[in-house]
């Protein structure tokens, strides 16, 4: 079991709030007549942005910042889990919670409407990457959620385009997928044949045909996302999310986005061990037993948990 996070509100005020902060000047039209949202119904989308943190004090604060000020088409909240960072991460994030609260309430005496909420949770120690995803997923308010890593590989301008054909009615699962050779950097050609073989291996599996198995950008009705039962607190627990929902006949609609790839020595944490690992799962998951799906199941009510202030994030006083 991971253990009991603690769980940090940004900003107070926002909690009297009923619904997630509302984003001016949705640039997606209407929802159209829903024909492909099976798992969320055909509702209004709220997102639920989850970062998995760990010992990232070189990108933690610009990563917060840049996924709170992108304009989004619907509301957006932003779920943080600190998995037991050793490192200043937790003194960045409590600044970049610090410089958030400033915005919002500049935003408040203008008159504008609030921005995107804020949430940071706490490991007291190194769960994991898929820990910490579970942990957030779990506390998650929006009716579809995105995992978004701390690193800055990725772009948060491909979050709008991520969440365009769920607006509109088409799809519920989307994955933002890395085009080798358009938009993307690779530190290490290992890297992206690696990625290359267990995505082959996985789309031979479940006869499936995806182009990435391995992006972080995937984009999951929360109702989905809670009916899966991880075994995997690392890495793999992405693989498992997939290989689970490949083995259920789910399709994910994939839309391309950017990425620059780190190096180890920039941070990156992953190694070839995690590639075999992924290639176990995947068998793992082709041959188990699995329950039937359940479609449009309400997303639960997370309870409200009491609040902690901004400066019980250790290293800040
Ligand atoms: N919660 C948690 N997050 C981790 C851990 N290791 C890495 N991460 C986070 O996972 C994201 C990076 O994942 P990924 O891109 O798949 O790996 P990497 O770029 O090779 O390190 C970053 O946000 C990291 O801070 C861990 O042990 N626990
Ligand atoms: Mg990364």
């Amino acid at each position: 079991m991971p253990p009991e996070p603690v769980l940090l509100e940004a900003l107070d005020a926002l909690d009297a709030v009923p619904e997630l902060g509302a984003v001016p000047d949705a640039p997606v039209d209407a929802p159209r007549a829903c024909t492909g949202r099976v798992f969320s119904g055909g509702g209004p989308v709220r997102l639920s942005v989850l970062m998995p943190v760990f010992d990232e004090e070189r990108t933690i604060a610009e990563s917060v910042r840049a996924v709170l000020t992108q304009p989004y088409p619907c509301e957006v909240e932003l779920v943080v889990v600190d998995d037991g960072s050793t490192d200043r991460t937790p003194v960045e994030l409590a600044a970049a919670v610090r410089e958030h609260a400033a915005r919002e309430e500049v935003a408040r005496v203008e008159g504008r409407p609030p921005g995107a909420h804020l949430r940071v949770l706490t490991h007291a120690r190194n769960a994991g990457k898929g820990a910490a995803l579970s942990t957030a997923a779990a506390v998650a308010r929006g009716t579809h959620l995105l995992p978004f890593d701390a690193d800055l590989e990725y772009s948060v301008d491909d979050i709008p385009r991520l969440l365009e054909p769920v607006i509109r009615g088409r799809c519920d699962v989307v994955y933002g997928t890395r085009l080798f050779g358009a938009n993307t950097v690779y530190h290490s050609y290992h890297y992206a044949l690696g990625n290359k073989f267990t995505t082959f291996a996985a789309n031979v599996l479940f006869n499936a045909a995806l182009t990435d198995l391995h992006t972080c950008l995937k984009l999951v009705p929360t109702t989905l996302f809670r009916q899966f039962t991880p075994r995997s607190r690392g890495f793999a627990l992405d693989t498992e999310l997939t290989a689970w929902l490949l083995g259920h006949g789910v399709r994910p609609f994939e839309v391309p986005v950017s990425y620059y790839g780190r190096s180890h020595s920039m941070g990156k944490k992953i190694t070839w061990r995690d590639g075999v690992a992924c290639l176990r799962t995947l068998g793992r998951v082709r041959f188990a037993r699995r329950p039937p799906l359940v479609l449009e199941r309400p997303v639960s009510v997370v309870p409200v948990v009491p609040t902690p202030r901004v400066a019980d994030v250790p290293g800040t006083s």
